[in-house]
């Protein structure tokens, strides 16, 4: 096929079009992003977080596609563009649309190269829009570069194209798979001996509270208040919680921003041990929980919280619970979104309805089950 393939002349109009549909895209892509996962922004965009969340995938499918364009449309040849020009968008474009992929699909990868692939793509979107602002003053200033080496003027070629896409993709690969990267740092933490683990283990990509700060309580003041549609209503002091059978799960946790944890192993009762306790009634067939931040409320139906692997966590791996992992008690759902996984439970309550949850009332599903989309 070779040059055949290409055309004679000037860059059609589509081109032109499409070369300013992928800036205000990448520009979106970006401000969305960052209001995905920007704890700041992203409190104060609640309502709409859910729309964003399926603008910034369905923009970063069509911005993978654009990628492609090179490939499957006729370029016009003797058309010389730079050749950074090009490698570029296409290298760095690949790799966090790869990376993307990782994060959309979220049942499909194993956990820990979704949460390297988390850092990446932020990251590898940094360097983009920093080349693009560059791009674009160099291009408003018509300046022209010396024309030899990576600056080179080339004419396009399929193959040219492919390579570029290819070490794009492989590249992406290699930082979540193989993550160089994460084993020079740890192997730079391990030399110095002021960088010190704090025992728990479990790097979280965040520690939510939907209230101003991380609220605090008093072991002896703790009172866990277990009541509702049961026949024996309790009311549980630290002590009691411990005494219960207690059991581990280890899981991996994904919150609906994006970022998971591989590995956690949690430790506590099981609800099962908590209804054979309080003993519901028939009526009830849902539990509602509360948290004494005063806010933040969270719903299962009966049978998703028997689910054996839900608990009522006091430890972490190994260690008690920090402050702002929901100290002294938390709920653990494992098979679904982390928002299900209340932090400072203090009260459980037995229900013939559901309850709408803090995060539910704002647009999340009220089921949700990892992967099943939000
Ligand atoms: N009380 C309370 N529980 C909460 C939250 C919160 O803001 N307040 N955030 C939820 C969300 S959205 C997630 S992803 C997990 C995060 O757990 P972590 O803060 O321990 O990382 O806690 C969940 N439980
Ligand atoms: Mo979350």
């Amino acid at each position: 096929m070779g040059k055949r393939w290409f055309k004679h002349g000037k860059w059609p109009r589509w081109m032109v079009w499409l070369h300013s549909y992928t800036i205000i895209s990448f520009v979106l892509l970006m401000l969305t992003g960052v209001a995905l996962y920007a704890p700041g922004v992203h409190s104060m965009l609640i309502p709409y977080l859910m729309i964003l969340y399926y603008v910034h995938i369905g923009l970063g499918i069509i911005f993978g596609i654009t990628l492609l364009v090179p490939l499957l449309v006729r370029l016009p040849i003797r058309k010389l563009i730079r050749r950074l020009d090009w490698l570029f968008p296409l290298v760095f474009g690949a790799m966090v649309v790869a990376t993307g992929v990782l994060l959309w699909l979220v049942t499909v990868f194993p956990t820990t190269w979704r949460s390297r692939a988390f850092t990446w793509h932020g990251w590898l979107s940094y360097v983009l829009s920093a080349w693009l602002i560059i791009h674009a003053v160099y291009k408003a200033f018509a300046y022209q570069p010396n024309k030899e080496g990576i600056n080179a003027q080339v004419d396009p070629s399929r193959r040219m194209f492919l390579r570029w896409l290819g070490t794009g993709i492989a590249g992406a690969a290699v930082l979540t798979v193989i993550d160089p990267v994460g084993t020079l740092r740890r192997s730079f933490a391990s030399l110095s001996t002021e960088q010190k683990n704090d025992g728990n283990g479990a790097d979280f990509g965040a520690y939510y509270t939907v209230t101003n700060g991380y609220p605090t309580l008093d072991l002896a003041r703790y009172r866990l208040i277990v009541n509702g549609l049961v026949a024996n209503p309790v009311t549980l002091k630290w002590s009691d919680v411990m005494n219960l059978a207690a059991q581990q799960e280890k899981t991996d946790f994904h919150c609906v921003t994006g970022w998971s944890v591989a590995n956690v192993r949690w430790h506590g009762m099981s609800m099962q041990t908590l209804v054979d306790l309080v003993k519901p009634s028939r009526q009830a067939k849902y539990v509602h929980f509360y948290s004494f931040d005063g806010v933040y409320t969270e719903s299962l139906s009966l049978p998703e919280a028997l689910d054996p692997t839900v608990l009522l966590a006091y430890r972490l791996n190994g260690q008690p619970l920090r402050q702002e992992q929901g100290f002294p008690l938390r709920l653990v759902v494992p098979k679904m979104y982390g928002y299900k996984s209340i932090k400072w439970v203090n009260r459980i309550e037995f229900a013939d309805k559901p309850l709408v949850g803090y995060w539910e009332a704002r647009g999340y599903p009220n089921e949700a089950y990892v992967g099943r989309g939000i």
